[in-house]
This record gives C-alpha cells, structure tokens and sequence, in this order.
C-alpha cells in the first residue's frame, strides 16, 4: 500500500538520497547512522549477487572446492554472514554484533563507534537452497556500554522499544529492503541492472484487518485450544486463506502489504516458540508497529519483553491490529476460564 510521503520524496528516489535527506531532518546528527544503513545496504547487494549465482556456484563447485573468490564452497547462509560482518566491521560504524549464526557476540574492533547491530543474515534455511524467498532481518541499538571499550551482552539486551531502526531485505521474484528508523516504514526495490535500490513503498501501513493467516499447519494437533479455535475461525468464519512460506520474511512482507496475520505459537518441539526474540521477532515488531499492525506473544507485546538472553526464543504473532487484538483477546479468556476452574475446583 502506498501512501503520501512525509518526506515528500518522489518514488524513484535512491536509497542513498532518501538517507540523505533523512538526515538532514536532524541537523545534529553525524551521519553515522546513515552510514550503517548504507553498508547494511551494500552488504545486502553482495548477497543478492551471491543468492542470484548460487545455483551457478554449485555446478562450478561440483568440480572443485574452491568457489570464483578462492574460497572453500560453504553454505549460502554461512556466505551471507561472512558477507555481512565484512561489510559492517570494514563500515566502522559498529562495535559489536550478534548474528544467529555465531554463538557469541563478534566484535569488530571499531571500540569507538556507538552502534551494535543484531541480525539473522539468511533467514530460512529450509528455502536457502530451493530457489525459494528468504531474507535478511536486522535491528541497530545505541550502545550502553562505554565508547572505547569491546561491546556487551548488555548492550543487546536493551529490550525491543530501545532498538533505534530497524528492518529486512526479501530475495524474492524481485529483491527489496524495508526499514524504519521510528519515523514510519519505507522500502526500496532493488534494480539490478543499476546496482541501486530505489524508493518504491513510502510510508507503509498494514491494513487493519485482512483474510491470510500463516502457520505450519502441520503441528495443528499439537496447538493449545485457543489457537486451534482461533485458526478454525479464521477458515471456516472469517474466509482466510492460508498462505505459508516458511521463510519468516516473506511470509511477513506479503501481510504487511496484504494483512493477516503470522503466527508461531508454542510446539512439542518449542514449547517457548522457534523464532529468536532479539534478531527475529523485535525488529519485525518494530517495523509492524511502526506501520499500524501488532505483534504479541499472546501475553504482551513482543517490544516489552524483557530480554534475557542473546539466542532466546519466543512465541511470537504478527500481524494487523484487529486480527492480533482477537488472537489476544481469545487467549486472555481462555486463560480466565482456566483460572476460574481451578479457583472453584480447590
Ligand atoms: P531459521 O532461522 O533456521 O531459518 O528458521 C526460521 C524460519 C523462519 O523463516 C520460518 O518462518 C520458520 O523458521 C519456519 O519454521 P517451521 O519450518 O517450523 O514452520
Ligand atoms: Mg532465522
């Protein structure tokens, strides 16, 4: 959906010219920011180039170990974070930075700059090698810890509501980056022929209702009452239609355009949900919140939970307001009913 432009920005604007007037709305800010989201940009171009040949590397790979920069073959998802750690730690303009793919933090050695960065680099392993969509999900904080020293734990578990921009990248039939920096969504769709990304959705806003639900429906039997109840609804009451990727950001793009809502509830497997809170789960929040939607752990909402761990998991549901309010509001009786049973049965 595409609205009026704050910014007054005409679509077509490059990505570049739109953080450049971005920056200039704050006439005391360095640039560093900027900066950071210009090389999350360039390093999401190298992936796209790597994510495009992919299928080419694998037949030139199958004859030697070695892929056209002298490097062993490795998996895509392993490139991408190579790639992007490169890209931010030779940027400057991070200290430190989580990514799902390393236990620990990595720290970059730029000690001075005051960004941390926390990112899933290719997200969707199932879809990595099927010439399926997958994405790149990324969130920035301000530094806590002191300017001069390595970057901390702490500087990560800030909570959601202290993340200063967030956003993600879909390689899909076309590729696009969408981001916020607190002041509404935009995305840019990337040309390839120019090597630019160009402003193509301005001031996004998810409809406040919608007719897709996206869950793996093959744990259905294992869903609590209420969200099989809820997900019942949805098909036989409300006419959804069930749309699932499995590849977390194209499944949340197509609904941020669309609405409906995504939801991964609790599973035998992951009684605490499978989606990570801090490079998953908060920066999609962030972005859905800044464009109307909602996103809930069926308790509270997911940028006020209170982090404690780097890799931590959570239940997660994304997706338009009134969709996530009924899905809140259902499990909240639900959880009532059990209350009050207990209460009369003691
Ligand atoms: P990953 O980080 O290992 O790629 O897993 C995350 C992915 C999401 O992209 C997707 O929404 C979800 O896992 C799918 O999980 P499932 O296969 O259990 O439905
Ligand atoms: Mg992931």
């Amino acid at each position: 959906m595409q609205t009026s432009n704050s910014l007054a920005l005409p679509v077509g604007t490059t990505l570049d010219r739109f953080i450049n007037k971005q920056q200039e709305a704050f006439p005391y800010s360095t640039g560093e920011l900027s900066q950071l989201l210009r090389d999350i940009a360039l390093a999401s171009k190298i992936i796209n180039r790597e994510i495009n040949r992919a299928g080419l590397i694998d037949i030139t790979g199958a004859f030697g170990s070695n892929n056209v920069q002298g490097e062993a073959q490795q998996k895509l998802d392993i490139i991408a974070n190579i790639r992007f750690i490169r890209a931010l730690v030779n940027g400057g303009q991070v200290v430190g930075i989580l990514s799902e793919e390393d236990d620990e933090i990595i720290q970059t050695g730029n000690v001075n700059s005051k960004y941390v960065v926390a990112m899933d680099p290719l997200d969707g392993s199932s879809n990595i090698d099927v010439n399926v969509s997958i994405g790149t999900i990324f969130s920035i904080y301000r530094r806590v810890s002191e300017i001069g020293t390595p970057a901390t734990s702490e500087d990560f578990l800030q909570g959601g509501r202290k993340q200063v921009a967030a956003g993600y990248i879909l390689y899909g039939s076309s590729t696009i980056m969408v981001y916020s920096t607190g002041k509404g969504v935009n995305a840019f769709t990337y040309e390839n022929s120019l090597g630019e990304y160009f402003l193509s959705h301005t001031s996004m806003e998810m409809p406040q209702d919608g007719k897709i639900y996206s869950v793996n429906e093959a744990y259905f039997n294992q869903f609590s009452n209420p969200i099989r109840q809820f997900i019942e609804n949805l098909r036989n009451e409300s006419g959804c239609m069930a749309r699932y990727i499995g590849s977390l950001v194209a499944d949340f793009h197509r609904n941020l355009l669309k609405g409906g809502i995504y939801l991964y509830p609790p599973t035998r497997k992951a009684s605490n949900g499978k989606l990570r809170l801090l490079y998953e789960c908060y920066p999609l929040a962030y972005l859905i919140e800044q464009a109307g939607g909602k996103a809930s752990n069926g308790q509270e909402d997911i940028l006020d939970i209170v982090p404690t761990s780097i890799h931590q998991r959570t239940i997660v549901y994304l997706g338009s307001e009134k969709l996530v309010d009924k899905l809140t509001s259902d499990l909240d009786a639900f959880n009532n009913t059990i209350v009050q049973q207990l209460a009369t049965s003691l």
